[in-house]
């Protein structure tokens, strides 16, 4: 199932897609009006806050990105890890 709206976290010189089950995940707490959204991502659990529009590791809160909410045809690094080219 694709979405209308695509979920980025920030890299070093540019912008990651969420995997597309997280992207669903994120969807649906955004549309639900929830003001956050916990994720299991590469094996740690993060918070993304929809107030700040920031990623956040649960255990280590030094680990801190962007995100944001955009159309899926924005130049991207990749999807989560995983290079484009
Ligand atoms: N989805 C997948 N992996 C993530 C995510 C996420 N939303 N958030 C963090 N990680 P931290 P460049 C990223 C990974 O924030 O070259 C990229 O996906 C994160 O992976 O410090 O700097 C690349 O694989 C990192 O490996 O807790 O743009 C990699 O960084 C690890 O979790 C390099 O990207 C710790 O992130």
């Amino acid at each position: 199932t694709s979405e209308s709206y695509q979920w980025y976290y920030e890299g070093r010189n540019g912008w990651w897609k969420y995997d597309e089950r997280s992207n669903s995940e994120l969807e649906t707490a955004w549309s639900s009006s929830a003001t956050d959204c916990v994720l299991l991502l590469a094996g740690a659990l993060y918070r993304i806050d929809f107030q700040t529009m920031i990623q956040t590791r649960r255990n280590d809160h030094t680990r801190r990105r962007r995100v944001r909410r955009d159309t899926p045809t924005l130049p991207a690094k990749g999807i989560a890890g995983i290079k484009i080219i």
